[in-house]
């Protein structure tokens, strides 16, 4: 199976994870839509939708999935969302696709987070993988020398806006031995709106797919 196959079992294994009559959480990613293109042929099932992203919400509009804001709603009982790199706790590097902010927000209403991945992103220690951190544009390099206090090398991403205007910093060489920690530190850098740290709040159920079928792991 190519990767992007495997990316839609894990995708698709996730629809047995929808609770009816619901408002569910949706990621953003290459995986995650997928998971959107399968919740449309269940569309009439679920209230609609809170998305994570811009480009989410597109979809899920073009599939005539109501999106909510998520202002309006008080608890979301499912999120389902990709990954870059997921650990054996379950804590996750985020934010490739740029979306890490709305991502922690919509993960911190919802009960369940299940993550979807196909194999590759399974990790012993996260860090392989550039830690994005979202930033106000105006505090930029104090940001970035901060974090190369930190140990690593930052990259400002080019040609890159988020949906909330700021800019992205991408952190390379890092081995993150303790993502508890680090997520705390570095949202403690004056300037940062986000990093992509998903370690307070992890996955709760893991759904990786590999050339044996996709597994479930709680
Ligand atoms: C989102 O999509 C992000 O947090 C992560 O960066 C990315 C995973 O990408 P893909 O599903 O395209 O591999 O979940």
């Amino acid at each position: 199976m190519t990767q992007d196959e495997l990316k839609k079992a894990a995708a698709l294994a996730a629809l047995d994870y929808i609770v009816d009559d619901t408002i569910v959480g949706v990621g953003t990613g290459s995986t995650v839509n997928h998971f959107i293109d399968g919740l449309a042929a269940m569309r009439t099932r679920i209230r609609g939708a809170v998305s994570s992203s811009e480009a989410s919400s597109a979809r899920l509009a073009a599939h005539g999935i109501p999106v909510f804001d998520l202002n309006g709603i008080e608890e979301i009982p499912l999120y389902v969302d990709g990954a870059d790199e997921i650990d054996g706790r379950f804590c996750m590097i985020k934010g490739g696709g740029g979306a890490l902010t709305r991502e922690k927000i919509v993960a911190a209403v919802s009960a369940r987070f299940v993550c979807i991945c196909d194999a590759s992103k399974l990790v012993g220690t996260l860090g392989r993988f550039p830690l994005p951190v979202e930033v106000i544009p105006m505090a930029c390099s104090h940001v970035a020398r901060e974090l190369a206090r930190l140990g690593g090398q930052p990259r400002v991403r080019e040609n890159f806006v988020t949906d909330n205007g700021n800019l992205i910093i991408d952190v390379h060489g890092l081995t993150i031995a303790d993502p508890f920690t680090l997520e705390a530190r570095i949202d403690q850098i004056v300037g940062v709106v986000t990093n992509g740290l998903f370690a307070a709040r992890g996955a709760d159920v893991l759904l990786l797919a590999g050339s044996e079928g996709v597994e479930r792991r709680l």
